[in-house]
Parts: C-alpha cells; sequence; structure tokens
C-alpha cells in the first residue's frame, strides 16, 4: 500500500449510509487497522440533505458529484451505499480509477451487471485493488463463531439448512413506496434486499454452494401512497399512488454442493409481511453429529447442540457469544456486554481495510457477490416458469 492513509468517499447516505459512517467512525478507535483511515468525502444528489449527513455522521467535506468523487486522486477508498440500480456504474469508475471497493449487497441489480462489475474488479485486482461486497451479517460475532464450529467438524455432515428472513415493514397496505419497492432501482423486492442475506449466510457458513432452487414469489400489495415526507423506511404518505414492481415475499428450495453441506438441501423464505417478526434473520443448521440455531433478534446469542454429548445430557446449549475468545469481542466490553447491528458494520470497514493493508483479497468478492446475483436470477426464473431445480 503506497500511502499510510486511506482517504474515503461514501456514497449514498440513507440508513445504509448512517450505517457504513459508524463503521468508519467506529473502527479505527476499536481496531488496530494498520493505517490511518479519513472520512473525506460523503455523495448524495441533494446538496441541504448531504451536508446534513456529512455534519451528522462525521465526515470532512459533502459532495454531489458521485464522478468527481471517486475518481478524485486524493480518495483511496470508495464505499457504495446508495440504491442497487447505481452500483454497477459507481463501482466500475472507482476501480478503473484505482480505487478499493466496498459495494452494499445486494452486489447488483442483475446478472449482466454484476458480471460487468466483477470483471472490473478482476481486472484491479492485477494492479492490487480490493474490492467486497457489503454482507455484513457474516460480521456478527454468532455467526463468525457458528462458522468455527462448522469448520472444526462439530456439526458433522450437514444435511438440511433453514433460512429465513423476516420482517415486517410492509405489512400495513397503506404504507408509503420506497425505492426499495422500485424495481428499476432495487432490482428485486424482498428476494434481493433479505433473501440475499440469507443465501450469503448459509454459503458462508457451510462452506456449500447453492446449485439448484425452486421458488416461489409473491406481491401482496401492488399500489402504495407515494412518499411525501422523508425517505427511507420512516416517510409519510402522499394522496397520489404507485406501482410496487418487486417481489413481497419469497420462498425456495435448494440443493447445496460442497463444503460441510455438499448434497444437502435448505428451505429459505423472505419476506417484509411476517407480522411481529421486524429483523429476524434465523439460521438453523442440523448435521450428523450437531445443529446450531441462530436469531438476529438474539444477535449475541448461539444454540449449540452437540449428538455426541451422552443422551440423558443432549439439549441445545445458549451460548452467549460475548467471550473475548469469540470472533471480533476481544475489541469490546468485558464478557457478558451485549453488542448491536452497528457494530457488524465495524467489523466490516475492519475487516476490508486490514485485507488492504495486508495486499490480501477481503472476502465476500465481487466473484461471491456474483454468485449470489445467480442464485437470485435462477430463483426469479423458477417462480416465473414454475420449473423446479432451476440450475444456477
Ligand atoms: C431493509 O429491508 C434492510 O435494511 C436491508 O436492506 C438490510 O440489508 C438489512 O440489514 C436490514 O433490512
Amino acid at each position: 500500500m503506497a500511502s499510510d492513509r486511506l482517504r474515503v468517499a461514501m456514497v449514498g447516505h440513507g440508513f445504509m449510509g448512517a450505517a457504513h459512517s459508524q463503521g468508519w467512525r467506529t473502527a479505527p478507535r476499536f481496531f488496530d487497522l494498520g493505517v490511518e483511515t479519513e472520512m473525506t468525502v460523503v455523495v448524495g444528489r441533494d446538496a441541504e440533505r448531504t451536508e446534513a449527513s456529512r455534519r451528522q455522521y462525521g465526515w470532512q467535506t459533502a459532495s454531489t458529484d458521485w464522478r468527481a468523487a471517486v475518481t478524485d486522486p486524493d480518495i483511496d477508498v470508495v464505499d457504495i451505499c446508495s440504491p442497487g440500480s447505481s452500483h454497477v456504474e459507481v463501482a466500475i469508475a472507482a476501480l478503473e480509477a484505482g480505487k478499493h471497493v466496498l459495494c452494499e449487497k445486494p452486489l447488483a441489480n442483475s446478472v449482466a451487471e454484476a458480471e460487468a462489475m466483477t470483471a472490473a474488479a478482476a481486472a484491479a485486482r492485477a494492479s492490487g485493488v480490493r474490492s467486497m461486497v457489503g454482507f455484513s451479517y457474516r460480521r456478527v460475532p454468532a455467526i463468525a463463531f457458528a462458522k468455527q464450529l462448522v469448520e472444526a467438524g462439530r456439526l458433522g455432515t450437514v444435511r438440511q439448512v433453514r433460512a429465513l428472513y423476516l420482517q415486517d415493514w410492509l405489512a400495513d397496505p397503506e404504507g408509503p413506496m420506497t425505492w426499495r419497492l422500485d424495481k428499476s432501482l432495487a432490482g428485486s423486492g424482498s428476494l434481493g434486499d433479505i433473501g440475499a442475506h440469507a443465501i450469503d449466510l448459509v454459503e458462508h457458513v457451510t462452506g456449500a454452494s447453492l446449485a439448484t432452487v425452486s421458488g416461489t414469489l409473491e406481491t401482496f400489495v401492488t399500489e402504495r401512497p407515494l412518499m411525501a415526507e422523508g425517505v427511507g423506511l420512516s416517510g409519510t404518505a402522499s394522496s397520489e399512488r404507485g406501482q410496487v414492481t418487486v417481489d413481497d415475499a419469497a420462498f425456495f428450495t435448494a440443493r447445496l454442493a460442497g463444503g460441510a453441506a455438499d448434497g444437502a438441501i435448505g428451505t429459505f423464505e423472505a419476506t417484509r409481511y411476517a407480522t411481529g417478526r421486524k429483523n429476524g434473520l434465523t439460521l438453523e443448521i442440523s448435521g450428523s453429529d450437531g445443529a446450531i440455531q441462530f436469531d438476529l433478534e438474539s444477535m449475541n446469542e448461539l444454540r449449540f447442540y452437540d449428538a455426541t454429548a451422552p443422551a440423558g445430557e443432549q439439549g441445545f446449549q445458549r451460548i452467549i457469544v460475548t467471550e473475548p475468545e469469540h470472533p471480533y469481542m476481544a475489541a469490546w466490553w468485558p464478557t457478558g456486554h451485549l453488542i448491536g447491528y452497528e457494530h457488524t458494520f465495524s467489523h466490516e470497514v475492519k475487516d476490508f481495510v486490514q485485507a488492504i493493508v495486508a495486499g490480501e483479497d477481503p472476502s465476500p468478492s465481487f466473484e461471491e457477490g456474483l454468485h449470489v446475483q445467480r442464485v437470485l436470477d435462477a430463483v426469479e426464473r423458477s417462480a416465473a416458469d414454475g420449473s423446479a431445480w432451476t440450475v444456477i
């Protein structure tokens, strides 16, 4: 790495921009990144709102010109937090300008876009430019610990996985439109927004890949009030209405290949209509020697079942994942003191920057993001033509 300082440009400053800002602010204070990081510029479309975010989140400057910001010779890292439709153009411009790129999930809005981004990342890699996709839940300590258990063989051969991502913020049919309900901006609905996390987690924890899928998509509410005021998930409704052009709920089954889950089968569900479930990402992995259960709504816990223990002692144990031995936790609070959603972004920044400093490729790579995009596409194809076991 040429310089002793990484200067960051962040594109987008909505919910994800706020979360990533938290990561950039906090990671250097709790982890040794091996380099100074500087929150140089935040980029948005509206000058006033971008300036407000600059002040609130602690960026040095604000800009409405994304191209100037990401090609600026003084910038080393580009962090993309804008809607999916912008990822391809911003990421390729940044990579071609030699900037390291962290891009929010899902990588793109289509397989073709993800392929173009992956090709640009591969070309840039030759000159030491790194790129990573923001699947932040890999960095929940309980998830990283679950992966360690699987890798140590504590689950034996994995036969079944169940991954559900359940939210309910669209359950009210009069809730206003957001960009996440517009296919031209978001690519897909629950499937890509939250189902992508479930796919990535299963593949990450088990080391397997989804090979074939069979899926169903549903849009329950096809028209909603447009947004009158505010942005994102907390806006207010106007009297005009707009079309919902994405799926509200996605359900699919899958066959897995490779890793600890070679030959396993899985069920996946992603919905924003699971009344009462606010941000319930649950993962259950059943193996020949043990099992794990995780629920993001209790993200400091992992339930582990050891099927090799004497029969009379068997049962799921509730492990509070806050020991210094647990992944990432030594940097935070004394044992038993919990961490939250925002910490996953600090961990993401830490892993990304440390990989840049070490001259290594961080994970999830754009190749991994492209694979998830192919799974999303296969689910959509399967749902559209009703075909079982669509090949990814
Ligand atoms: C909205 O559904 C959302 O913010 C997703 O976009 C995020 O990826 C997920 O972490 C929480 O829910």
